[in-house]
């Protein structure tokens, strides 16, 4: 996974807790959370199946919290005492759902090309995730972002930009991309559909855009470059 995250921060990502909270008393380096899962149930609903079921010392420990507690308000109130921030799996922020129309339990080939994956599920509104994050001061980057059509659920129409543009509007702080061309270009797409001044930063290297308090940076355009 790359991170497209602030310009030349160093991220050190964990998917334990323990190791997390020891790092935090040796590294003054961001550290991230990472939220995992094994799948995504027919009705939106995640799925812990070990052993993605919990962090793996909390497993060693015998605590019975799943991956899922760390983003309730309790869990990310704990995450913020040892990192800096927080990555769900993008299925903690936008869940999708399959269709049964035959009843047999499993999702069907809605789109009829003979096979069942995610273009055949569509999106369920957003969790408040980021939005509890963001109120403990965590950042939020999430994973893992993709170009392929049977990666995309039908609402984004199999265009990835669409994908990319709902997370950044949700207010995630970056993104994780197999693809880091198509997240940089929704990226640019996105700061001019929220301020159409930014087709400025496009020509011109660290120009400053808006005045007083409305001027922005361009520098990074908030990406890994
Ligand atoms: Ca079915
Ligand atoms: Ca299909």
């Amino acid at each position: 996974m790359r991170c497209a995250g602030p310009a030349g921060t160093a991220r050190t990502l964990r998917f334990e807790t323990a190791n997390l909270k020891y790092l935090r008393t040796r590294t003054r380096v961001k550290l991230v959370q990472l939220v995992d899962a094994n799948d995504v149930n027919l009705d939106g609903s995640l799925d812990f199946t070990p052993p993605f079921d919990r962090p793996y010392d909390w497993t060693k420990a015998g605590r019975k919290d799943l991956f899922s507690y760390l983003v309730t308000p309790q869990g990310l109130a704990e995450v913020s005492t040892y990192a800096d921030g927080i990555g769900p799996w993008k299925r903690y922020i936008v869940s999708t759902k399959g269709t049964d129309a035959d009843g047999d339990g499993q999702a069907d080939d809605v789109n009829g090309d003979g096979v069942v994956d995610e273009a055949d599920r569509t999106l369920l509104p957003p969790t408040s995730v980021v939005e509890d994050a963001h109120r403990l001061g965590l950042f939020v980057h999430t994973w893992t972002f993709r170009n392929e059509q049977r990666r995309l659920p039908a609402d984004y129409k199999g265009n990835p930009v669409n994908e990319y543009q709902q997370f950044y509007g949700l207010g995630v702080d970056g993104v994780f991309s197999d693809f880091p061309d198509t997240a940089r270009a929704a990226r640019i797409l996105f700061l001019i559909s929220e301020n159409p001044d930014y087709a400025k930063c496009l020509v011109g290297a660290n120009a400053h855009v808006g005045h007083g308090k409305h001027q922005l940076r361009c520098k990074g355009l908030g990406w890994d470059d």
